[in-house]
């Protein structure tokens, strides 16, 4: 059959005609509209966080959406069925706090800033299927926040309770303890302060222990396991009552160290401990306690765990009993002891502890009492000697600095001396009558906002006051636009006239509705089900969808979202699991952290710095086949590394991309020279691809093309075949390419190209010859030649000849199989 004319010669590379063009062919023959299912192919869900509406797309977005898109087209061509949606994270105080700040309407402002970003989204050639899109702030979607929350509400695991909450005094509303960071608000920086506020949350907390667990059957980065378990702080310990000394009350304390119990010497309850305020009335200071109670209010968790100056009071004339030994401790409060861990009491083991260790030296309380000593080297210990043994050998303070807060043998522990730590802890409970108990840090998520861009919860309370789930039929239940929305630390809603009439209209007289809104984290608690049913009007998502798609396989995002999103959505998605909504109780077994792009200068992008790449300008000026190859070509993706943006890098592939342009007009009836190399770049790619190194996968294809451009033909088949490697990277230059081959149908409805396995390996290498170890050129010889024959055939090298110029070399280095260095 006769190839493609030769003479045809291609037209010049324009990349803003042919990205636009084939965008627009692709949008209106629905190529990436994605059925439920296809015959004969397996569903692949591939989800990538969505963004907010910031209104301007910049390099974190491309590298989020375009580079994991190539991944997607991938698994296309490998043959499944891909579903890559996108949608838009679209309430909340980023869109809000913009609106507030250019004076728009937070709604208004929102759909514009979707509308642009749907533009620029769509300029990356990303292979969404729009039909599918989810945006949080659309009554079609929050309806069923909505609703499950009051299903949630109906099983207790959604309550309004009196909490301390965290509280931004800028943004004007309630922070989840996971939006502090680092004593600061996670979106503006202010400083946060705590105070007692009525809220609603969800019972996080009862999930607590599966969260855990779960953790194991998840194939995710190890990073964020470690930090959702230390969010979580599961601690095993016990809890153990002392005796106030005149009988009548008893102090329960936390402890993980019921070892020490002997060493105890004074207990601490924290400043906001109920017991605090009877005990005060019979202590002789009652003044003193009352004023540093009063001081420690409104201070932050992390202030008092971190501060270095240990403040505290002493309740005069209390003591307790040590149930161990019944000796007599004083008792004080202090504000290292907090009242929302474990008890909110703490036995002090000075001896054994740092914290108390300051504590009393800060107080001239007793330091000494020492009841744990180190574990000798084991190589001093024969295995037939007993503990005893060794005890006696040892110096009783054995040398060791206080505080000592390891686990070691007991000394001055009664009955328990000689045992080691973690059989005392279990003894020494029992026989204080103590219970063994499990704490966590977590604590319930409290989801009340004072702000007006969120979703209203669906709560309405009766004349006396109490909560009622607004039934299904009235749902959504719509946010209000009759509200002046500034924040000024109340809820807005409580200005709707519309909403309390909607109200009282609905459900009665003295009726009144709820006027928070939710934290955005729930809206992303569950968006990937509605991506699989988002026309749905009667349920969230039919559960035959989800069982077509879910789990999903592979969830890309940031690595800032490790304790918040990621925790939030297991949670839901096991509540929902639990309530028998969903089938799986994880919902994404697969997840991978992509890293971040820096300015050129190396530095985190940002205005102020002057580094910031947009990226519609190089899309302008270079296409966006150029700005995704780049970007992928950058290092490794799915890893949290840091690339720094490179001018030259990002023109480098785009020369890459003009040179497999012109290779077209090198397509002939010969096929190229490069079997070998042309098979392996194939299996090469793919493989990279698998494990998302695409930079590596790119150099393959640089090193081939290299090689062709050497030769006076290569084959259409060889070149369509490049084209699909390169379609994941560069799809519209490559559909354009494809339809020059005079091919009807999409590139991207093509297969992944099939390899030669027997061809990999070739039976030549290629030798490098040095000369006094600088390169000078290469000889191509059988695998199996003998040492002999290599190194005669490199001294027969021009080069090597002419460098000798007839003197004997004065050694011959040969590394089999890579070079051969001639010293002269
Ligand atoms: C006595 C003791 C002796 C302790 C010793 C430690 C070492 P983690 O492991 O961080 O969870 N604790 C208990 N409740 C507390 C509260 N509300 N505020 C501050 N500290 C509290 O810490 C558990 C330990 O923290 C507990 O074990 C208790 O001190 C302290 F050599 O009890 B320990």
């Amino acid at each position: 059959m006769p190839k493609k004319p030769i003479a045809k010669k291609l037209k010049e590379y324009d990349h803003t005609h042919i990205e636009r063009a084939w965008q627009k062919q692709w949008d209106a023959s629905g190529l990436y509209t994605v059925p439920d299912a296809l015959p004969g192919k397996e569903n692949y869900y591939t989800l990538v966080e969505f963004s907010y509406p910031s209104g301007n797309l910049h390099v974190g977005h491309w590298y989020a959406f375009a580079v994991q898109d190539i991944f997607a087209r991938y698994k296309r061509m490998e043959g499944c069925n891909v579903l890559y949606p996108m949608g838009f994270d679209a309430f909340g105080l980023p869109a809000e706090n913009a609106a507030i700040k250019e004076g728009a309407d937070p709604k208004t402002w929102t759909y514009e800033r979707m509308e642009k970003m749907r533009g620029q989204l769509r300029s990356m050639g990303a292979s969404f299927d729009w039909s599918r899109e989810v945006v949080t702030c659309d009554p079609e979607y929050y309806k069923w926040t909505q609703w499950m929350f009051n299903e949630f509400f109906k099983k207790d695991l959604a309550y309004r309770a009196t909490t301390q909450v965290n509280w931004c005094p800028k943004d004007k509303t309630i922070l989840a303890n996971e939006q502090v960071v680092g004593g600061n608000c996670e979106r503006c920086g202010t400083p946060v302060t705590q105070k007692d506020q009525d809220q609603w949350l969800f019972r996080i907390t009862k999930y607590a222990d599966r969260l855990v667990d779960d953790l194991d059957k998840l194939d995710w980065p190890e990073s964020i396991k470690e930090s959702q378990k230390n969010w979580i702080g599961r601690n095993e310990g016990s809890e153990i009552e002392f005796q106030i000394t005149d009988g009548t009350e008893k102090i329960k304390v936390f402890t993980t160290r019921a070892d020490t119990l002997f060493g105890v010497t004074y207990i601490v309850l924290a400043p906001e401990h109920p017991l605090v305020q009877t005990l005060k009335e019979k202590a002789t200071n009652t003044a003193e306690i009352d004023a540093y109670v009063e001081q420690t209010k409104g201070k932050l968790e992390l202030e008092r765990q971190q501060s270095k100056e240990k403040t505290g009071v002493e309740l005069k004339g209390i003591t307790a009993i040590n149930p161990a030994n019944n000796e007599s401790v004083p008792v004080w409060i202090a504000d290292y002891v907090l009242a929302q861990y474990g008890t909110g009491a703490v036995m002090a083991v000075p001896a054994h502890d740092e914290r108390d260790f300051e504590f009393a030296e800060a107080h001239n309380l007793i330091t000494s009492k020492q009841v744990i000593s180190a574990l000798v080297e084991s190589q001093e210990i024969s295995p037939n000697e007993k503990p005893k043994n060794i005890m006696e050998r040892m110096s009783k303070h054995a040398g060791i600095d206080l505080p000592y807060v390891q686990d070691g043998f007991l000394i001055d522990s009664g009955e328990f001396s000689d045992l080691e730590s973690a059989e005392a802890r279990k003894k020494i409970t029992e026989k204080v009558g103590g219970k063994f108990v499990k704490t966590y840090r977590l604590r319930d998520w409290g989801i009340s906002r004072q702000r007006y861009w969120g979703v209203p919860i669906p709560i309405v309370y009766d004349p006396e006051g109490k909560a009622h789930p607004i039934p299904v039929e009235h749902l959504p239940w719509l946010l209000p636009e009759d509200v002046d929305h500034t924040p000024d630390g109340t809820a807005p809603l409580a200005r709707s006239k519309e909403l309390f009439e909607r109200t009282e209209k609905i459900f009665g007289i003295g009726w009144r509705p709820e006027v928070e809104t939710m934290d955005t984290f729930v809206d992303s608690s569950w968006y990937f089900y509605r991506y699989l049913d988002n026309h749905n009007k009667n349920e969230f998502s039919a559960r035959t969808k989800m069982d077509s798609w879910m789990p999903i396989d592979l969830y890309m995002g940031g690595a800032e979202h490790t304790t918040m999103h990621l925790l939030y959505s297991r949670f839901w998605t096991k509540a929902l699991y639990d309530l028998g909504y969903v089938a799986d109780d994880e919902a994404y077994t697969v997840r991978r952290n992509r890293g971040i792009i820096l300015g050129p200068d190396g530095e985190k992008m940002s205005k102020s710095r002057g580094n910031v790449i947009a990226p519609d300008e190089i899309v302008e000026r270079l296409g966006a086949d150029t700005v995704r190859m780049y970007l992928a070509f950058m290092g490794p993706y799915g890893v949290p590394a840091n690339y720094p943006w490179d001018p030259n890098g990002v023109v480098g592939v785009r020369r890459f991309l003009e040179r497999t342009w012109r290779l077209f007009d090198r397509i002939g009836d010969a096929a190229s020279t490069q079997d070998i190399l042309f098979n392996q770049t194939i299996a090469g790619v793919g493989e990279d691809i698998r494990e998302f190194k695409f930079n590596t996968a790119i150099s393959k294809m640089m090193i081939l093309l290299n090689a062709w451009e050497k030769e006076d033909s290569i084959s259409e088949e060889e070149y369509s075949a490049f084209l699909k490697l390169l379609a994941p990277f560069a799809p519209h230059m490559t559909e354009e390419l494809w339809h020059e081959l005079d091919n009807v149908d999409s590139m991207h409805l093509a297969e992944w190209p099939s390899y030669d396995t027997s061809k990999l390996v070739s039976d030549t290498v290629t030798i490098a010859i040095q000369i006094n170890g600088k390169l000078r050129g290469d000889i191509t010889v059988s695998r199996t030649l003998e040492k002999e024959e290599v190194e005669k055939q490199a001294l027969a090298h021009e080069k090597v000849v002419m460098h000798l110029d007839g003197a004997l070399p004065k050694r011959i280095i040969y590394v089999p199989g890579r070079l051969i260095n001639i010293v002269v």
